[in-house]
């Protein structure tokens, strides 16, 4: 299998963080992205110009990283970071949802920011600003119920809050979030978390 990545990418670190769960890792051939052209997307083997994709042996292409994280559970042994069935099953999509969509907030008021100047809307920026207060703020009622578990819900949360740290640092998340800063303390040891971090 093929996975074109981009290094910093928090969707990216995702899947990785499931190949190592599930002992994939060394079945994965990483592809580099084209960063020559930012408007021109960066990896063309995904009609959204976006990473991750991964080509599977048969030459099939899957994306986005939601997709890629659940043919990783499917195919890889160990315990299930997708559960099957029942109330839990909706409650870690619905969380993996809600952590992936602040990482994307996150990654668009990035982009808002390095754009060409007088092309950014400071408007929308603000906007994208209060998505992620909002699932942090969520994060944060919720964070007791999250134990040391591992699911795709708590993995993308460490990873919406591993780019947190890496691009917004300035902005002391943990401020006022004591429940939700402990658990990604504990959380964030786990080798295949400690290993994928953004540096
Ligand atoms: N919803 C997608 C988001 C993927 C995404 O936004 N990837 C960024 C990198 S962090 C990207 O490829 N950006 C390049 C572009 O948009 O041109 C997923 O979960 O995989």
């Amino acid at each position: 299998m093929k996975l074109c990545y981009s290094a910093l990418s928090p969707f990216v670190r995702k899947v990785r963080i499931t190949a190592i769960e599930h002992g994939l890792l060394d079945k994965i051939e990483i592809v580099d992205s084209d960063h020559s052209d930012m408007f021109k997307g960066i990896n063309a083997a995904n009609p959204l110009g976006k990473v991750p994709s991964l080509t599977l042996n048969t030459g099939e292409i899957l994306y986005d990283s939601i997709v890629i994280c659940e043919y990783l559970d499917n195919i890889g042994e160990g315990p299930k970071l997708f559960p099957s069935a029942g109330p839990e099953r909706w409650r870690v999509l619905t969380l993996h949802a809600m952590a992936n969509g602040m990482t994307d907030a996150a990654y668009q008021r990035r982009v808002d920011s390095i754009l060409p100047a007088g092309e950014g809307s400071p408007s929308w920026a603000g906007r994208l600003k209060l998505s992620m207060e909002n699932c942090l703020d969520e994060m944060e009622r919720q964070a007791e119920n999250y134990g040391q578990n591992l699911n795709i819900g708590t993995i993308a949360v460490a990873c919406a809050l591993g780019y947190h740290d890496f691009r917004f640092g300035n902005e002391q998340w943990r401020d006022g979030r004591p429940k939700l800063a402990r658990w990604y303390e504990q959380m964030v040891t786990r080798p295949s978390l400690a290993s994928t971090l953004p540096a």
